[in-house]
């Protein structure tokens, strides 16, 4: 965060026990508030606020009064970014009208687990990771101790995720190593937890489910064998001596060649409850993903194949193992429908999976705001039906973390949704956007229209009207809307989801014709979906095959819609472009002005090129003109 460190800090009044908590909370008042000359920490136990906090302020004549209130030491630390998030984007100001002159307020965070998954391998590369290599530095981890550059660095990380509530960290990637669970790494783990820790954050460590035959010590995987499960239940005593806190695994098992208990014919709830029982006793938990297609349920539709695969475990598990799911049935599409599972399964706690990192949204080269992309899954599947959402992360070892310099309004906006999915699309950029530049209000009011903008024009530029997964094989930047290879799995073909032909356009997932994807849903989504009359238009090709001189709702034939969707994402780019190149330059240091100037060039290039070459293709089966 953001205003410079003071010359004359301020007082900070303390009631509360020393802890590291309270101490960084202080560290960061002292250092950054600047509106007042006292500020006072109390901590209460009789408020019940969990991790939550009231914050009390009041302007008089020059300055502020003020005060947070928490039952916890981390609500004092959530607070006292909170008042810093208010001075920093000008809610709390001394000039000005519109600043608030009182504040009485209590917040409490929505989603108990709030959390960032990392994909970041032990070599230092990151699974879809555009912003560097990783910012775990594992080799600079020796001993015991860890360089200073390295502990500084995650400091700063786990700064910035408390000043947003972010509570939990996986810290390497789903497709996991056997060694991240040998001595040597845990040694380091405990290191990076001990930093962690004040900061409210809880690690957690991703697994590779046959760690213990991979590293030699057992002869099978299999989780219903003996010593399997024994050598789990000693591996989990030794991660809990070191880290008490420890969060648990999070696994990816049975899923794009990752093994799993399905090697040994054995059910995903019989290899999460080994590992459950083996956690249990310290608190832990199993994070066990839904993410699994191309095995029991191969020869269905891939869209309904988790849920074909998980529907019947429901019950099964133990109580300390998590669903974790994608936001949509495919995987982390420019737009999907909502993924069904989250209504269906009624026994099993279940935790929301978004994707910060821009994997299918240009990566850290486009400027796409994802705020209205969440915020859309949550419209659909109510917060409520989840213990926690989880993020992959866009972080990486490049200077300003997140590769693009509005790629870091994602990492924001995913803390400040997961405290409160609430909060708007437009309240959450306007506050970063302050934070993070110093603009005049009209500036803002622009730059807050480029990234409300900026996620419909990426699916219009790239897949509109519920196209999906045209993306070049391995990379996922590009188009690749003739994409298919015999040997490769057909549910990574781009032409088995867009199944263009001379009639029409669009996967047919309705029941009396299609997949049958449509009934998954509860309704009266699984009716409105199912019917191509009353089928949003944003999911047409998504659940229907559509004829080419099809009448869209405004008039115009499918064909016609589509080259003006692509046409209009091309055009909200250049528009883009021509604010940033021509209005903001005053306002950006040259630096990030640049640096945003270049990538907006390139995203306008790229957007033609999605145009172009979709059209271009597409063209050859419709035989109509692109006008
Ligand atoms: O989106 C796909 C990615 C893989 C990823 C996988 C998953 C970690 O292309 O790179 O692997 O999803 O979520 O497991």
């Amino acid at each position: 965060m953001g205003t410079p460190v003071l010359s004359n800090p301020c007082t900070v009044v303390i009631k509360a026990p020393t802890s590291p908590t309270v101490d960084i909370a202080r560290q960061e008042l002292e250092s950054h508030w600047s509106l007042g000359s006292r500020v006072s920490l109390v901590l209460n136990k009789k408020l019940r606020l969990g991790e939550g906090y009231r914050i009390i302020a009041k302007r008089k004549g020059t300055s502020y009064e003020a005060a947070v209130h928490a039952s916890r030491p981390i609500g004092l630390l959530y607070g006292a970014y909170d008042l810093l998030r208010m001075q920093n984007s000008g809610t709390l100001a001394l000039h000005g009208s519109h600043a608030n002159t009182a504040v009485d307020k209590v917040e409490r965070p929505v989603f108990p687990t709030r959390m960032l998954n990392h994909w970041d391998n032990l070599d230092g590369s990151i699974e879809r990771g555009y912003a560097g290599k990783s910012i775990w530095k594992w080799e600079q981890i020796s001993n015991g101790t860890m360089t200073e550059t390295l502990r500084s660095r995650i400091q700063q990380y786990a700064a910035a995720n408390a000043s947003l509530g972010i509570n939990a960290s996986v810290l390497n990637n789903v497709n996991a190593s056997p060694k991240m669970l040998t001595r040597e790494y845990l040694d380091k783990v405990k290191l990076i937890a001990d930093i962690l820790r004040p900061y409210g954050i809880t690690t957690y460590l991703s697994i590779n489910f046959a760690t213990p035959m991979a590293l030699g010590d057992t002869k099978t995987a299999d989780p219903l064998d003996k010593d399997v499960a024994k050598w789990w239940k000693k591996k989990a005593k030794e991660v809990y001596s070191l880290i008490p806190d420890f969060g648990g695994f999070l696994v990816k098992a049975n899923s794009e060649g990752q093994p799993g208990p399905g090697d040994y014919q054995r059910t995903h709830a019989e290899g999460a409850n080994m590992l459950a029982d083996a956690v249990k006793s310290y608190g832990g938990k199993i994070i066990w993903r839904s993410f699994v297609y191309g095995a029991n349920h191969k020869n269905e539709d891939r869209v309904k194949q988790s849920l074909s695969e998980f529907k019947p475990m429901d019950g099964k598990f133990r109580p300390n193992v998590i669903l974790q799911s994608k936001n949509g049935p495919l995987d982390f599409q420019p737009r999907e429908p909502f993924a069904p599972i989250f209504m269906h399964l009624k026994k099993t706690p279940q935790y929301g999976e978004l994707q910060i990192t821009q994997e299918y949204l240009g990566q850290s080269k486009h400027l796409v705001y994802l705020a209205p992309m969440w915020k859309e899954f949550f419209s659909f599947v109510h917060p409520s039906l989840m213990q926690g959402i989880a993020a992959v992360a866009n972080i990486g070892d490049d200077a300003n973390w997140c590769g693009h310099p509005f790629s870091q309004a994602n990492w924001y906006a995913f803390g400040r949704l997961a405290w409160n999915p609430e909060l708007s699309s437009e309240e959450i950029a306007d506050e970063w956007l302050r934070q993070t530049f110093s603009m005049p209000d009209e500036a803002i009011a622009t730059m807050k229209s480029v990234m409300m903008e900026s996620r419909e024009a990426c699916v219009n530029y790239m897949m509109p009207l519920g196209l999906h997964h045209i993306f070049k094989f391995d990379h996922h930047y590009g188009p690749e809307p003739d994409g298919f290879k015999a040997d490769y799995p057909l549910e990574w073909c781009p032409v088995y989801y867009h199944r263009a032909d001379s009639i029409g356009v669009g996967f047919d997932r309705t029941v009396a014709t299609g997949s049958g994807a449509t009934a998954q849903y509860p309704e009266p989504y699984a009716s409105e979906y199912d019917n191509i009359a009353t089928c949003p238009e944003e999911y047409l090709l998504w659940f229907h095959h559509v004829p080419w001189t099809y009448r869209m709702k405004s008039g115009k034939t499918l064909w016609q819609e589509l080259c003006d969707k692509y046409n209009a994402g091309v055009a909200t780019v250049r528009n883009h472009r021509y604010i940033w190149h021509y209005k903001m330059k005053p306002y950006v240091d040259a630096e990030r002005w640049q640096h945003v100037d270049t990538l907006l060039n390139h995203q306008l290039d790229n957007a033609r090129e999605w145009r172009n070459v979709c059209l271009d293709y597409f063209q050859t089966f419709s035989k109509l003109p692109v006008e």
